[in-house]
């Protein structure tokens, strides 16, 4: 028996012409590699796109060069924005789009150094760098409500979904807080599998989060779910275009108008912003 079966795996073997044998051997290796290594198609890293790909380009706006900006938000198809630096942080509220200027603004208390900001409840929630400070302020008036004090962690983007708020610390980790800030739910970010450090600037839209990568020039969005990165977009084409000085004047603003639909990007003291809408 035995003698026959190897009589007969061998005639299959001659049955076969070298150029099958190849393609049989190339199609083991296209396969088997990948479950090797644990590259399967559930952990796959996100494509990288580019900017002009993912979005329609609409037009530039002027940004003011000397704003560091922290956080960038649309709230009732008003910009606003939060800007960094010990003595320098500020909230600006509705900003013309025009001329880039600011109807109100606000100088944060104890020379704060800013960070992420978003408004949910007819609050303005302005997180701090280093302090463990979280402003409170009245959209409108720009007047300090209070002041949360022990916040746990370093405090860089902030974002909502109009229910909770996002914050990162500049880690792999986003945290669902509270309208006290109090950490509800950790989301940990990752992409193919991997954690993906220096999340900065979010922003709600559409159900995900996208976010900027500090002293990168990509913005990836997340699944706030899974805090998986479905997608990620090479915004290096900026930067470019953006007259910039300093090497920590990077892409750090991301703002959607949801009135608009239109999605609103620039940096750290560029004198761009840049808007673009969905091409889907
Ligand atoms: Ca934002």
């Amino acid at each position: 028996m035995k003698k026959t079966s190897l009589t007969a795996n061998k005639n299959i073997s001659r049955r076969h012409s070298p150029a099958f044998r190849i393609l049989f051997f190339a199609l083991m290796i296209i396969f088997a590699l990948p479950a090797f290594f644990g590259c399967t198609a559930a952990n796959a890293s996100a494509p990288i796109e580019k900017l002009s790909d993912a979005l329609r380009k609409e037009g530039t706006l002027p940004h003011d060069a000397n704003a560091f900006t922290e956080g960038l938000f649309f709230h009732k198809g008003k910009l606003y924005e939060s800007t960094g630096l010990k003595n320098y942080s500020e909230i600006h509220a509705d900003i013309n789009l025009n001329t880039g200027k600011a109807a109100s603004s606000i100088k944060l208390p104890d020379n704060a150094f800013g960070e992420g900001s978003c408004i949910m409840d007819d609050n303005l929630y302005v997180l701090t760098y280093t302090e463990g400070k979280v402003f409170v302020f009245d959209p409108q008036s720009l007047t300090l409500k209070r002041t949360i004090d022990g916040y746990p962690r370093e405090g860089w983007g902030l974002t909502t979904d109009g229910k909770q708020l996002y914050a990162g610390d500049g880690s792999s980790h986003l945290y669902v807080l509270d309208e006290n800030t109090k950490t509800t739910r950790t989301i940990n970010i990752t992409d193919g599998g991997k954690p993906v450090e220096n999340i900065n600037e979010l922003e709600w839209i559409d159900g995900k989060i996208w976010a900027n990568i500090w002293q990168s020039s990509d913005i990836v969005i997340i699944n706030p779910e899974n805090g998986k990165v479905e997608r990620r977009i090479d915004c290096s084409e900026l930067k470019d275009s953006a007259p910039h000085e300093n090497a920590d004047d990077v892409l750090n603003g991301i703002a959607y108008d949801k009135t608009t639909g239109k999605i609103y990007l620039t940096g750290k003291r560029w004198q761009t912003m840049f808007v673009f809408s969905p091409r889907d």
